[in-house]
């Protein structure tokens, strides 16, 4: 065993913290990405000298190690093939479908299969690299699942953590994976599992019975050399902060006023935000609320449906088949329903910044947030962290991870139950204010004293406890 590393913290993640922003004189450099992570794990990196092992982003791109925000950045090259069989492939096309409930059927090919573990074996490597000594690794999400024991052979010394940020599926569609056992093992490098939900843990617990030789004993699971591996769960949240922020900006404030006006200052205002993603839900949501207006329910000129649908995942099929679907559908709604300058759904494909996202929270009388199966759904916590009015009721699907801490003061809707939808829809719109104050209120206490500091903290501390 070779030590070669100094820092005594590394995240390993598919994506490095930062882009890359070129300027007028055609120079580089590099900008920190917003992510919520990355501020919640920034002043554990500042503390412990800290590294993290990433891809900027660019094909065949392998900039030498750098330093930015008080970070060491590693970056591990990938070429266009591997992203085409690695990310776009067994990533996007194979595990994202899978442990997404098979809403799309995932795709199961050998040579995707061959290029996932090249790539983990090079960030594991690259991570052995720059850990030092009895280092804390942490590593993220379903793109790096082989990493834990591939790091653990190479690195006995380290303590290492993994958090799936999706879900984890249960056995019968788990189970159809060819390389189910590899994944498991692969997963059980780590000395911590964290998961979204406790079900996702419990999943994971019992197919790492079924499948790879583990016992559990307890509240760990045993493997066959007598190394121990806990699953647990660790709901991540937002920066509470940034978003309360933003929403206590007169000119956001101002913004969400004028957006009123610009959508025709209907009564009732509901609020789509998603990731252009099949997993999202947004063609149930736009059935229920195209069945409202064909009944009578709601009126054009009562409600609109603002749905902002961030492009994603472009150069995979099934998104591009689920981009025509939604568009087909929010066609068919206006067509039949809107009036000149009118629409009835206000549908943006496009990425917005986050002062606009803000006001558009700000706006929306009914956060309609309604994924088929969601990990946790952090769009659901920034509409309540943004609504210190104690205005606006969230609609809330109980597929997404959040349901296991908002399902109080949300109403919680099942997506496929279209007539249950629209009931629930419509409850929310005509909410009383005083039960609308009592339900943000029970929200927002959860929000906001679960932030992603605490959970970073959390798992952190757990990890080390190990
Ligand atoms: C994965 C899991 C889990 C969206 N549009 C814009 C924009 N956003 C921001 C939202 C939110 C984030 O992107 C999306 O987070 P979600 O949690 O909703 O969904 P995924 O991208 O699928 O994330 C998910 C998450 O990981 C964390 O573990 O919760 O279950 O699938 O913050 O506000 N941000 C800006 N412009 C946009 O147009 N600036």
């Amino acid at each position: 065993m070779s030590t070669t590393g100094t820092s005594s913290f590394v995240v390993v993640a598919n994506r490095l913290p930062v882009d890359r922003v070129s300027t007028a004189d055609g120079t580089t450099t590099w900008r920190r990405s917003p992510g919520g992570l990355v501020t919640a794990l920034a002043p554990v990196m500042r503390a412990y000298d800290g590294a993290w092992v990433g891809w900027t982003g660019s094909p065949d791109d392998a900039p030498e190690p750098f330093s930015t925000d008080d970070m060491d950045l590693v970056p591990v090259p990938l070429s266009a093939e591997e992203i085409a069989l690695y990310y776009e492939g067994f990533s996007n096309a194979t595990l994202w479908p899978l442990y997404h409930d098979v809403i799309v059927q995932p795709e199961y090919h050998r040579e995707w299969w061959d290029a996932y573990r090249a790539v983990n074996q090079r960030f594991a490597r690259a991570a052995a690299e720059v850990a030092a000594e009895n280092a804390v690794v942490f590593i993220q999400d379903y793109q790096l699942q082989l990493v834990p024991r591939l790091l653990r052979e190479l690195r006995p010394d380290l303590k290492i953590g993994f958090f799936l940020h999706i879900p984890f599926p249960p056995t019968e569609l788990f189970a159809q994976l060819p390389w189910r056992r590899q994944i498991l093992e692969g997963l059980l490098g780590a000395d911590l599992v964290g998961f979204q939900r406790a079900g996702a843990a419990s999943n994971f617990e019992s197919l790492a019975e079924t499948f790879a030789s583990a016992r559990l004993v307890d509240e760990s699971l045993v493997l066959d050399d007598g190394r121990e591996v806990l699953a647990r769960s660790f709901p991540i949240s937002i920066q509470v902060e940034e978003v309360a922020r933003l929403a206590a900006d007169p000119e956001v404030q101002q913004r969400a006023a004028t957006i009123r006006e610009e959508v025709g200052s209907p009564r009732y205002i509901l609020l789509g935000v998603d990731r252009l993603d099949y997993t999202k839900g947004i063609g149930h949501r736009l059935k229920a609320f195209g069945e409202l207006l064909a009944e009578d329910a709601i009126t054009p000129e009562e409600a609109v449906l603002v749905q902002v649908a961030t492009p994603s995942r472009e150069r995979v099929e099934a998104y591009q088949t689920l981009r025509d679907d939604v568009e087909l559908a929010v066609g068919r709604i206006n067509g039949d329903y809107g009036r000149i300058g009118h629409p009835a759904v206000h549908y943006l494909h496009s990425s917005y910044d986050r002062s606009e996202l803000v006001s558009l929270l700000l706006a929306a009388d009914v956060m309609v947030v309604t994924p088929l199966r969601d990990g946790m759904n952090l769009v659901a916590k920034e509409y309540v962290s943004a609504r210190a009015d104690l205005r606006g009721a969230l609609v809330l699907s109980e597929f997404a991870g959040a349901a296991d801490e908002l399902g109080e003061g949300a109403f919680l809707v099942n997506p496929h139950d279209i007539d249950g939808m629209k009931r629930t829809m419509l409850t929310a719109m005509r909410l009383e204010p005083a039960e609308a104050e009592q339900r943000m209120k029970l929200l927002r206490d959860r929000v906001t004293s679960h932030d992603i500091s605490r959970w970073a903290t959390e798992i952190l501390t757990a990890l080390r406890a190990i």
